[in-house]
């Protein structure tokens, strides 16, 4: 039996001696590599914080002391020592969430996936414990160096300056590493601090100090503080910190279990907010991530355990048409730029940074200076294109109304991702943009349905240059090119099918709902009911034609990829509306509430969006017209 099968509760770590400790450590990145081999999952983060979270809850009792995974993205360890240890439905519908999640465990908070959070969450959470009395408990921020390049973390790091009686600790994981190598200011202090010699020393120094135990808390705290004092040009980020008046205590070895401890202890012990600094290797002990140039196995599909080889190869989905479309776009226009926040590679602006390094700039994970830099950008003469996951363009929508829109600015959002991902659960799935961008005045979407349309949509949307274009695309796979019949204005026609006589009903496919419209059209033929199947492809604002087909026909159906509710189809219903037309609209897409993670396909089911579901609603409501009719 291993040790980890002898952890029967969490307060069992405490009893750990160091040969333990370093068993129990490698067992758990066995676990790890074993099992997200078999689901998929974020690998490399997990696999680079297994000692940071075994200190963690060796020194910390949680759920009384509060630990709050920034991201949450690297909980796994965390999830492992607090009983989860059935990983073998991870990130599938009734198996264990890819985040933390409060239904799972008192000992998880805060489940947004949202990065650069965890210090605002952690400073609220003292501020409470404050305010009621629970001055023995401590709260724990984990945050890695990616998320310190959001601005939240500053602006909470800012406000909790202010303040230093509430015990709160902020834990800098710092494994030099967003997805890619984490860019910035702050990233280049942590990067020279990495590979400064003296920066040898200083680990080796804080080791013994801290281990040589003695009063802990101030005490050691204040002898750690001088020394650093007087290394003040090798320890930059001390500086940076203190100069917030923040306390700071490291760099510690983050893959020593006894170094991080003894610097939890004495951050613990000094009462008021401090900053541990933790340097840790993402993708630790396992050697085809430890060597992955590109994310050291960020998140992983499922892979051969051995080699790290994936078992399906990836296919040419939408974000490689999107790469390739964007690079061959800017090799022919100087003005077009790319801007990623933090996810070259995932956005799949990469080949294009290749190319053209110059020509595409990693703002980190910092989405509304994203789209305000973009804005200036565009004053200065640029096209800057935006390439985000959909949900995370939620954080930028004031900086896309006001600093874009506003603006009139020639700037191009693309967003993969969009409508249902799934696996990923509540806060990744991509369905809020339609909703919220119908918002903006001026603004012009593309839910294009397949690679041509893809290709076709962002060249315009680059073509455009006074207001704010978005073209949107989905998570799932590519599907087969879907020709159209005929075009009106940006509306394709891809079907017409006669039914008993009179064309009936128009059926309004967006995005990647495209081929469900194309079958319920079919359907509702076997059904006699007449229909044609449109894709508006610019679906915001409504295209006058879209209403003027309207106009002809007995029911309009609309099914999008986004939220039901103030979406692309309730805009239609208005639209025709406004425009004298009579005929109802019944709509169909996602309802305004936060989904599990299960599989696209099953949520999609649930949700009633499969093309029998939408054909039979219809059919419905077409005997029904009729009924009224006669
Ligand atoms: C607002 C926001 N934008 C983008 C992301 C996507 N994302 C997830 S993890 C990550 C990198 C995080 O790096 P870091 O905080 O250093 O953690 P590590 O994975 O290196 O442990 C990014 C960009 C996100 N979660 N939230």
């Amino acid at each position: 039996m291993g040790e980890l099968d002898r952890l029967t509760s969490v307060e069992d770590l405490r009893a750990f001696g160091p040969a333990r400790l370093e068993r129990l450590a490698a067992e758990i990145r066995e676990f790890l590599v074993g099992s997200v081999s078999q689901t998929g999952g974020h690998l490399g983060p997990n696999l680079g914080v297994v000692e940071l979270t075994i200190a963690l809850h060796r020194v910390f009792s949680s759920p009384q002391d509060t630990i709050v995974f920034d991201t949450g993205h690297q909980s796994y360890v965390h999830k492992i020592l607090t009983g989860r240890t059935d990983f073998s439905r991870l990130r599938k519908r009734g198996g264990l969430s890819g985040y933390p999640s409060r239904t799972e465990s008192d000992h998880d908070v805060v489940e947004n996936s949202h990065a650069s959070t965890a210090i605002s969450w952690a400073d609220g959470i003292a501020r409470a414990n404050h305010l009621a009395g629970r001055t023995d408990r401590t709260v724990v921020a984990v945050i890695g160096d990616g998320a310190l390049t959001g601005g939240m973390a500053w602006e909470a790091l800012n406000n909790i300056a202010e303040s230093d009686d509430r015990r709160l600790v902020i834990v800098v994981n710092d494994n030099g590493r967003s997805y890619a190598p984490t860019i910035g200011g702050l990233a280049k202090q942590l990067d020279a601090l990495r590979t400064s010699r003296p920066y040898e020393k200083v680990l080796d120094w804080g080791k013994r100090t801290l281990q040589a135990g003695g009063a802990p808390g101030r005490v050691t705290y204040e002898a750690l503080h001088g020394l650093k004092t007087g290394l003040r040009d090798v320890l930059r980020p001390q500086g940076m910190f203190e100069g917030l008046g923040i306390k700071y205590v490291g760099p510690v070895d983050g893959h020593d279990v006894l170094a991080v401890e003894a610097a939890l202890r004495s951050a613990r012990a000094f009462g008021g907010p401090v900053i541990v600094h933790a340097i840790t290797e993402k993708g630790r002990g396992y050697v085809p991530a430890e060597s992955d140039v590109a994310d050291r196995f960020h998140a992983v599909g499922v892979i051969h355990p051995e080699t790290g080889l994936p078992v399906v190869p990836s296919r040419f989905g939408w974000t490689a048409v999107f790469a390739e479309e964007i690079r061959d776009i800017a090799r022919a226009r100087s003005d077009v730029v790319g801007v990623t926040a933090a996810m070259l590679g995932p956005v799949g602006l990469a080949p294009m940074a290749e190319e053209m390094p110059d020509r595409v700039v990693d703002v980190g994970i910092a989405e509304q200076h994203a789209l305000t830099a973009a804005a200036g950008m565009a004053f200065g003469g640029l096209h800057p294109v935006v390439a985000l996951y959909a949900t995370f363009l939620n954080r930028a929508f004031d900086q896309l109304l006001m600093d874009v829109a506003l603006h009139k600015a020639g700037v191009t959002v693309v967003l993969d991702r969009a409508g249902i991902t799934g696996d990923d659960g509540a806060s990744h799935n991509g369905m809020w943009d339609m909703a919220l961008l119908r918002l903006v005045p001026g603004l012009r979407l593309a839910a294009p349905r397949d690679e041509p349309t893809l290709r076709q949509s962002l060249r315009e949307a680059v073509a455009v240059k006074d207001a704010p274009t978005v073209i949107r695309y989905p998570k799932s796979a590519l599907p087969e090119p879907i020709p159209a019949l005929s075009r009106s204005g940006t509306v394709d026609v891809l079907a017409r099918t006669a039914g008993d006589g009179d064309t009936r009903v128009l059926v309004v496919g967006i995005g990647a709902f495209v081929p469900t419209a194309l079958e319920v059209g079919v359907r509702l033929a076997d059904q006699g009911v007449g229909s044609i199947v449109v894709d508006p492809r610019w679906v915001l604002p409504v295209p006058g034609e879209l209403v003027e087909m309207a106009r002809g026909v007995d029911l309009v159906v609309t099914i999008e990829d986004g939220l039901v509710e103030n979406g692309v189809g309730a805009a239609v219903r208005e639209a025709l509306l406004r425009a004298g037309v009579q005929t109802p609209v019944r709509t169909h897409g996602i309802p305004t509430r936060f989904l599990d993670h299960a599989s696209r396909g099953e949520i999609v089911e649930d949700l009633g969006l499969r093309a029998a579901d939408v054909a039979r609603d219809t059919a419905a409501a077409v005997a029904a017209h009729v009924d009224i009719r006669h």
